[in-house]
């Protein structure tokens, strides 16, 4: 090809570009571990799509959430700050919950929205309900909502079958509280929700929206925050009894058949070469649930817990044309998934303390991270104690360690709820590429200087604590059954008359 051509071609694409930004489909997973996905070595499951996204994008190895728990993740991923910024401590939110995420608080929606986005949020929402609906995805930006506004598992599971069908799922959820409501927008749409016919229902909304906003060439974002892997695991008909690995794996399983009607829809609509799809998990896999759990596959412990298997999670970035099919190594967080759809949209970011990255160019030239270190809350984030954990280049310190329930029943007393918090001074450190599963601490005179490296982490957690200020903890204000999202308000006695 000559230079003119190429020059020629160049041009169209500028143009192309400018006439139109790119549209954004974030997929987020539930309790979805770094070794669950067959694209990320495990033996048993089926995640067709989510390979086929692997093999034709790419694939992060080094890739965090904020938090090893569901409502501050969320917090993270939609605004680029530390849910510690936006108040989303300690735990998180319940059905009844006072608070929310603050809606002073800017989402990857809100910064699309000046430029002409369509935005849309399908799944599992978790930052908020409030009074009359105040902290719904419609009061955060997105224009239409389709989904359940907490985790499945909060409420009484009693129509949740699995495989064979007439088996009642395992355990009891919450009985005490009203039955998982399905929203659209503000409104409850079936109380309680049906599950084993949501995967459609997500597909067909995400597929209205998607041809909609392709065909009135409006650029769109689609915020697909599933909750399907999540406890209690269970799949509809198409999934149930699919897999050899079985509740987790069928879940696991209809959720990558939404993930692949989805990227249909984004071809029919003729928009998958103008579409970034970024893909990634909440947190890690809730090992209390044995084998019906996700896997950390080679990371120690996982969910509720600092260790790699807490937050490191498996991650995508798929855009034909785009971003070459490869693996990167590159140090990323869902902290940066802000910053860099702004970049690309040519949106301004907003104008506050942001702990992202803009990662366009790992994405499109397979550049160097310009992030050189992660940092790692407990569940309960406190000012007291600070940072539980800190990554800076191949090495992690953690100053204090902790088990959590929801890792407990592991061969690995340290992943245990019985595992207390234990303060670590001189912190323990473990350099994660020759030991990613932080099993061996490094210890002076080895091959790695640990003075050197101690004074180098010290430098830059004194740095990042200095710059940060608590918001006022939103879960901490509590819950009022009253706020309880119910189709019939009036009706008695509560919770188990929320029934429509
Ligand atoms: S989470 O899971 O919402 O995905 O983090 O469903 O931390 O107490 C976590 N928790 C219920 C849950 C409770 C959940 C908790
Ligand atoms: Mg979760």
């Amino acid at each position: 090809m000559d230079l003119t051509r190429l020059g020629f071609l160049a041009l169209l694409y500028f143009c192309a570009q400018a006439a139109s930004p790119p549209n954004f489909v974030v997929i987020f997973a539930d309790d979805l571990g770094f070794g669950d996905l067959g694209c990320y070595g495990h033996p048993s499951s089926l995640s067709p799509n989510l390979d086929r996204l692997a093999a034709g994008g790419l694939r992060f190895t080094n890739f965090y959430s904020t938090s090893p728990i569901c409502s501050p993740s969320r917090a993270s991923l939609l605004t680029g700050r530390y849910q510690t910024r936006s108040g989303i401590y300690p735990g998180v939110l319940y059905p009844g919950s006072i608070g929310g995420l603050p809606l002073n608080e800017t989402t990857i929606a809100e910064v699309l929205k000046p430029l002409g986005y369509a935005t849309a949020a399908v799944g599992k929402w978790h930052l908020g309900v409030g009074p009359n609906g105040t902290f719904l995805p419609t009061r955060q930006g997105f224009d239409q909502y389709l989904g359940i506004p907490y985790s499945h598992d909060m409420g009484p599971c009693h129509n949740l079958t699995c495989f064979p069908p007439d088996v009642k799922c395992f355990g009891l959820c919450d009985p005490g509280t009203v039955l998982v409501p399905l929203m659209r927008d503000e409104d409850i749409k079936e109380q309680p929700v049906n599950f084993l016919d949501l995967e459609r229902a997500y597909a067909d909304f995400a597929a209205a929206f998607v041809a909609s906003a392709a065909e009135r060439k409006r650029p769109f974002f689609l915020y697909y925050p599933s909750h399907h892997t999540h406890y209690p695991q269970y799949a509809g008909p198409g999934a149930a009894g699919k897999t050899s690995r079985g509740p987790f794996g069928d879940s696991l399983l209809e959720f990558d058949d939404t993930v692949g009607k989805l990227l249909a829809t984004l071809e029919e609509s003729g928009v998958i070469n103008h579409t970034l799809v970024f893909f990634t998990a909440d947190n890690g896999p809730s090992l209390m649930r044995m084998s019906r759990g996700g896997s950390a596959g080679p990371l120690r412990c996982g969910k509720g817990t600092t260790y790699e298997g807490g937050t490191r999670e498996p991650a995508i970035a798929f855009w034909p044309g785009t971003i070459t099919p490869g693996v990167t190594h590159e140090l990323a967080s869902t902290l940066d998934i802000l910053p860099t759809i702004a970049r690309l949209a040519g949106a301004r970011a907003p104008p506050v303390a942001l702990d992202g990255f803009d990662m366009t160019d790992i994405l499109t030239s397979r550049g160097k991270s310009q992030r050189e270190a992660v940092m790692f809350y407990p569940s309960d984030p406190s000012e007291a104690l600070g940072l539980f954990a800190l990554r800076l280049g191949k090495y992690k310190a953690h100053f204090y360690t902790r088990g959590s329930t929801h890792s407990s029943t592991t061969p690995d007393k340290e992943c245990s709820a019985l595992s207390a918090l234990t303060a670590h001074d001189p912190p323990l450190l473990f350099d994660l590429e020759a030991d990613p599963s932080e099993r061996y601490p490094l210890v002076p005179g080895g091959q790695t200087d640990v003075p050197a490296l101690l004074q180098r982490i010290k430098k830059v957690k004194e740095r990042f604590e200095a710059s940060m200020s608590f918001g006022e903890s939103q879960n901490g204000k509590g819950s009022d059954p009253r706020l309880e999202p119910c189709c019939a308000p009036q009706c008695s006695p509560k919770p188990h008359c929320c029934r429509c």
